[in-house]
């Protein structure tokens, strides 16, 4: 595998990071997740319009132009004969001294590493997750927003953990309010009497590229859609629940804290979105290989 890391393309076994680097002592830097499918990175605009969003918003200066970002990334799917998969764009703060004062480090690097994706094994489109709320709630919007979609992924992992511990795939966390705020890396969406409802970005949701492309999808198959803040009482008594995220796709969800959601099964409107949703990832995206 060869990786990419400021303009060079390393062998995996030389694709390296200094121990200074504030991306690991801090976690100090921000991050994609890109697919490709059928020779093509899907939403690569959108996917490096938010990750120059994110670098705003922690007053990181990405050293290179939007439009050389995406031509590396390119570069890096064909170096790794790739037309599927997983594209990980990193920019860290890059290497500095041991203070976490980010003028310390005078130059951030940038990591694309191009890979095969493991996903949610295939009985759980079939047959949809089972789910929990777990007590770590999301991070503050005043604190580490999650909208920034940054290397610290503790408040994430913590939820993992207990998602985990209860034996389960994902889990929904709730914000400070008792919202509904997204999963650990996903977002998350209702279907109630036939219309779409997906929390607000003001509820500590991540602006995801799936979520996006979700909502377009129903807005153009005339499917209505909102995005009010949402309870756990709207969870259990939605028709429909399903996640989506760049790894996931659309995954349904049938059963939340012991409640179950719906008939129990993957629902109609569900099955749609994600035909229409698997029609796009067909035909959109940056062209890899002419
Ligand atoms: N919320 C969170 C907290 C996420 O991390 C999403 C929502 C969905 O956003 P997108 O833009 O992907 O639709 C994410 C995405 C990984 C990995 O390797 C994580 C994500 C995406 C791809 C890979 O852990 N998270």
């Amino acid at each position: 595998m060869k990786v990419y890391i400021d303009g060079e393309f390393l062998e995996e076994a030389h694709a390296k990071v200094s121990v200074f680097d504030h991306g690991l002592l801090y976690g100090d830097g921000v991050f994609e997740g890109i697919r490709m499918y059928h020779n093509r990175i899907f939403k690569l605009r959108e996917h490096i319009e938010r990750l120059y969003w994110s670098a705003k918003a922690i007053l990181l200066e990405i050293p290179m132009t939007p439009a050389d970002l995406m031509k590396a990334c390119v570069d890096t799917c064909r170096a790794n004969g790739l037309r599927e998969g997983y594209i990980r764009l990193i920019v860290t703060r890059g290497k500095g001294t041991l203070g976490l004062d980010p003028r310390r480090c005078p130059k951030p690097s940038v990591i694309i590493i191009a890979s095969t994706i493991q996903l949610y094994p295939e009985k759980y489109y079939r047959e949809g997750l089972t789910i929990v709320t777990v007590p770590t709630t999301r991070n503050l919007v005043n604190s580490v927003n999650p909208a920034i979609k940054s290397l610290n992924y503790l408040n994430n992992i913590l939820a993992r953990i207990e998602a985990n511990n209860a034996g389960v795939e994902e889990a929904i966390m709730l914000n400070s309010e008792g919202f509904v705020a997204e999963c650990t890396g996903d977002n998350v969406f209702l279907v109630q009497k036939g219309r779409l409802f997906t929390p607000p970005l003001s509820a500590g949701a991540l602006y995801g590229i799936t979520r996006n492309t979700v909502l377009d999808c129903a807005q153009s198959m005339g499917i209505p859609t909102a995005e009010p803040n949402l309870t756990r009482y709207d969870v259990y008594n939605a028709d429909e629940m399903f996640l989506t995220g760049t790894a996931a796709e659309m995954v349904p969800v049938v059963k939340v804290d012991g409640r179950v959601i719906g008939s129990g099964a993957p629902g109609p409107v569900t099955a749609r979105l994600l035909e229409a949703f698997h029609e796009r990832t067909k035909v959109e995206g940056e062209l890899i290989f002419d």
